[in-house]
């Protein structure tokens, strides 16, 4: 029986395991450090003993007969050969390698060590193409599939006539402009196959969850959990809760329901975010200054990178959404970004 060290052309998982059938694979296993790894374009792995400068190469072990063996070496290409490798345990094994003077030809990627941390790695950054959005104060740069449409609050009654936010004496219209810039992004971000979430602020109906300083704050006649023009006021399953029918959500989309302005606090919004791998939030919604600013924060501070679209973003007063956006992308970019919608849509 012969046993035999290969590094990535013949190895298991890849295509040309199949050189190898009827091996018995003894377990990986590294190499003193005294070789360089080379990649030969990036199909196979060309590794050859060195002088100095030597990293330790993984590889895997096989036992196999005479004639399995001389099949092997027939089965590679012809500049490769059998040679001595010596492994970190100390033991000398037979192992595939390539002339030296043939791999240095070949970009070195010894600093692997690893042919499918290499390969792994480069098909990753293939999958994963950074896109790069016109922003304020510089570029945003996002990987899409690690990208989340965050949409905040776009409830009824906070957007439409007759609703909570009228009867307090807003003016809606301040918040309507901002469902059309909103539905486009939500368009291209779904097209684009973005994560979305959208939020609701709310109670639920018992109010257990409703502090009381929110309760008595605003001094108005009317507070949450009374009846308001559409339904129980800010009360889950209440007509004037639910999202707008211009932005409403698809199946599959989850619907953060908070009790809070921050979207994290009392949810499972991160948890969400974290299992899908998320890095990036690009978040809409009202209002700017309340439940976006304080969820941007919130998740600046988690580690996200977030972008607020500035004409997807609205408030009962103009001058607080404008100095609002400054605020997200002062000083560099201190809560993250800003870019009008056009730009966020062209990207996507
Ligand atoms: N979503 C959100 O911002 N909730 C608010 O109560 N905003 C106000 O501006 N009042």
């Amino acid at each position: 029986m012969k046993t035999l060290f290969v590094n990535g052309t013949l190895m298991r998982g890849l295509e040309l395991h199949g050189n190898l059938a009827g091996a018995e694979f003894l377990g990986e296993f590294k190499t003193s450090p005294r070789y360089r790894l080379h990649s030969i374009d990036d199909i196979h792995p060309g590794m050859f003993e060195t002088e100095e400068g030597g990293v330790a190469v993984t590889g895997e072990l096989y036992r196999m007969d005479e004639d399995l063996r001389r099949r092997v070496e027939a089965g590679e290409p012809p500049h490769l050969y059998i040679g001595a490798v010596s492994l970190e345990d100390g033991r000398v094994v037979d192992g595939v390698l390539f002339p030296k003077a043939e791999a240095v030809k070949h970009p070195d990627i010894s600093k692997w060590g690893d042919w499918r941390l290499y390969i792994n790695t480069k098909h990753q950054k293939a999958e994963r193409p950074m896109k790069h959005i016109d922003a304020e104060p510089y570029e945003f740069d996002f990987e899409p599939s690690r990208t989340a449409l965050v949409i905040i609050d776009m409830q009824r009654d906070f957007l439409e006539p007759g609703g909570f936010g009228e009867m307090l004496g807003n003016d809606v219209s301040h918040l309507r402009s901002t469902i059309e810039p909103t539905k486009r992004v939500l368009d291209a971000a779904r097209r684009a196959g973005l994560l979305v979430i959208h939020t609701r602020e709310g109670h639920a109906a018992h109010l257990r969850d409703l502090q009381e300083n929110k309760r008595i704050r605003g001094r108005g006649d009317r507070t949450i959990g009374d009846m308001g023009p559409m339904g129980r006021i800010l009360v889950r399953g209440e007509e004037g809760h639910d999202i707008i029918p211009e932005l409403y959500p698809q199946e599959g989309e989850p619907v953060i329901d908070k009790p809070g302005k921050d979207a994290f606090y009392a949810t499972d919004l991160e948890h969400i975010l974290r299992q899908r791998d998320i890095r990036y939030l690009i978040v809409c919604g009202v209002t700017t200054e309340v439940c976006v600013h304080t969820t941007v924060r919130a998740a600046n501070d988690r580690g996200f990178e977030c972008l607020v679209v500035a004409d997807a973003t609205g408030s009962y007063f103009p001058e607080f959404r404008r100095v609002g956006l400054d605020m997200i992308k002062a000083q560099g970019g201190i809560f993250g970004w800003v870019a009008d919608s056009g730009d966020v849509v062209k990207a996507l």
